[in-house]
């Protein structure tokens, strides 16, 4: 009998870390999977992902493929060695060929024509398959904007280096769609490398800054893609043009959640949805535990404000803070002592309702993993 079954679509995802993001690489990847496997695509398409991987050990690999396995979706994982060679000499970011790892993309990723870029610290929720249809008008990216409206402009600019004439200029590059067809066409690479280079020491975010010079108008897509709103303390937050702004943002049902530089499930203790369960999906692939901390005070202070309007940006403008806000630190030392009794279960009136986890969640949480069932469900998955 012929075998009259078309062949699955291929969607290729891409991911670079060194062995530093291990635990977040292996969660974002199981979020991916776990999502692709409940979507309606599962048997018409075939998930492709890629790791560029720099200094990883032989358990760190055996670790990665353990947790990309499936039984009900078609799932490949690609591991691709890089090894880094002092390409920016004296940047001032320190992992600026880590992260400008993607302009090498369209060379180390042959035979692929588009990837979809996703940060390690992030949880996909959603099945990546709408995003791998989505059209990129032409340009060879599609990202999304870093802030939501051009009254955010007069705040962000402040603290970016570059000044932008529209939002729409604006870029955070923690998901992103990548025509690498069109890359190699137009010579992005050489582009990339060369301005990057030229002005390495001064690029503080090198790879957004270098893509949003060069390359100005791109595809934009949907916040819902790369959410930054776990925390309330990203970009469209603190640089809002106005409170309706922040309220929208933050009813956005995230597809991907990225969750960003400096506050992170795995070392801070701060009760939102995506904590608890990047922590849950963490605990289910019985990675080694990770060991957050409560807050510092003055990060305390920062998130007991944050998404209102006070005058303070980033909880590391400690003297600012410190100055101007004196009242309101004052006002978090009884607070802060509570928070610091039962951290898991404090509940930030800066963080919504919806984006907290419950306290039965949290008990669970507690129960050792065997109890809870996560050895079954590793037995299913052959992790
Ligand atoms: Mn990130």
């Amino acid at each position: 009998m012929i075998n009259t079954q078309p062949l699955p679509v291929d969607i290729h995802v891409v991911y670079a870390c060194d062995r530093g993001y291990l635990q977040y690489l292996a969660v974002s990847i199981r979020s991916l999977i776990d999502a692709f496997e409940t979507g309606s695509h599962r048997n018409t398409h075939c998930l492709n992902v890629h790791v560029v991987i720099v200094g990883f050990a032989d358990d760190d690999r055996a670790l990665l493929k353990r947790i990309a396995q499936s039984e009900t979706a078609q799932v490949k994982l690609t591991l691709v060695d890089y090894e880094l060679t002092n390409r920016y000499p004296d940047a001032l970011y320190p992992h600026i060929e880590l992260v400008t790892l993607k302009y090498r993309f369209p060379e180390l990723l042959t035979n692929i024509d588009r990837v979809i870029w996703i940060d390690a610290d992030t949880l996909v929720l959603s099945d990546i398959t709408e995003l791998w249809d989505c059209d990129l008008d032409g340009h060879w990216i599609g990202t999304t904007n870093c802030v939501l409206t051009d009254a955010s402009l007069k705040i962000y600019q402040i603290t970016s280096r570059g000044f932008f004439w529209s939002a729409e200029n604006t870029i955070n590059a923690g998901v992103m769609v990548l025509d690498l067809m069109q890359m190699r066409t137009l010579n992005v690479q050489r582009v990339l490398e060369a301005w990057t280079y030229k002005f390495r020491k001064v690029l503080s975010l090198p790879e957004q800054e270098a893509i949003a010079f060069n390359y100005p108008v791109r595809k934009i897509l949907d916040h819902k893609w790369n959410w930054r709103g776990a925390l309330r303390e990203s970009e469209p937050y603190w640089a809002a043009g106005s409170a309706q702004e922040r309220k929208d943002y933050s009813a956005i049902r995230p597809a991907i959640v990225h969750l960003q530089a400096d506050f992170r499930p795995h070392n801070m203790i701060i009760n939102t949805e995506f904590f608890s369960l990047w922590n849950r999906i963490h605990q289910a692939l019985d990675l080694p535990s990770t060991q957050p901390k409560p807050v510092p005070f003055m990060v305390f202070v920062y998130l007991m404000a944050c998404g209102s309007n006070v005058s303070l940006r980033k909880a590391r403008w400690f003297f600012v803070m410190a100055v101007l806000n004196f009242p309101l630190a004052l006002w978090c030392l009884l607070p802060y002592l509570r928070y610091r009794r039962d951290p898991e279960r404090f509940n930030f009136p800066g963080i919504s309702d919806h984006q907290r986890t419950t306290a039965e969640a949290i008990t669970e949480r507690r129960t050792p993993c065997a109890e809870k069932g996560f050895v079954d469900l590793a037995s299913k998955r052959r992790i």
